[in-house]
């Protein structure tokens, strides 16, 4: 059986958001309409104490886009964001949201980073969701969602290292593009990996 992974569409990587993602509204109403093709649907959602060690404003003297070692990992420093209980944590109100099993929520260590919907960056943290879709028989994800570039990204790579048959679906996902050609190279990485590319409309 078939799943759709929603990556946090979340209010801080909408246009207005903290953490914007140019065009990320654009892909809110495909969503919509890719739902309609699962029966089995989740969702992730970014979800940071106040003190996470991946905000700048948590490091004097470090600006946005500066990398510091967290934990021992490289991680780079995002203005704050997705912050526990604050509006901009919260899903888009136009998204769908009443046919999701389950909401996978990551980034709560305040020592470690996760943009994967399965574990966090120092591969420690478990997030639960690759047992919860092994338990109910998925064989294969579909990926959607923000950003095409880091948690989409990791989600994707880590669904394939799971072992499940894993789909990026193109034209529901946007890069935040902090580099230049990050969204090109993130879609080289999944397709290296195994990753399959697919167009919403062409989802059975
Ligand atoms: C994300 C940066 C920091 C994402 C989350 O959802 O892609 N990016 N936290
Ligand atoms: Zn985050």
């Amino acid at each position: 059986m078939k799943a759709l992974i929603i990556v946090d569409v979340q209010n801080d990587f909408l246009p207005g958001g903290a953490l914007a993602v140019k065009e990320g509204d654009q892909i809110i109403p495909i969503i919509n309409q890719i739902q309609e093709k699962f029966d089995f649907v989740v969702a992730t959602q970014d979800w940071h104490p106040e003190d996470h060690g991946s905000f700048a404003a948590n490091h004097s003297g470090k600006e946005v886009g500066e990398f510091i070692i967290l934990n021992g990992v490289n991680q780079i420093l995002w203005p704050t964001h997705c912050v526990q209980g604050s509006l901009g944590a919260e899903f888009h109100k136009d998204l769908m949201t009443e046919k999701w099993k389950a909401v996978f929520q990551k980034g709560t260590n305040p020592l470690v980073d996760s943009y994967s919907g399965f574990f966090d960056n120092n591969n420690k943290g478990d997030t639960g969701l690759s047992k919860f879709l092994k338990n109910n028989g998925i064989e294969e994800v579909f990926v959607c969602g923000l950003a095409e570039d880091y948690c989409v990204k990791f989600t994707v790579l880590d669904g394939l290292s799971e072992g499940f048959k894993t789909h990026l679906i193109l034209d529901a996902t946007r890069a935040v593009n902090i580099y230049e050609n990050d969204f090109a190279k993130a879609m080289i990485e999944m397709k290296n990996a195994g990753a399959n590319i697919v167009h919403s409309t062409n989802i059975e």
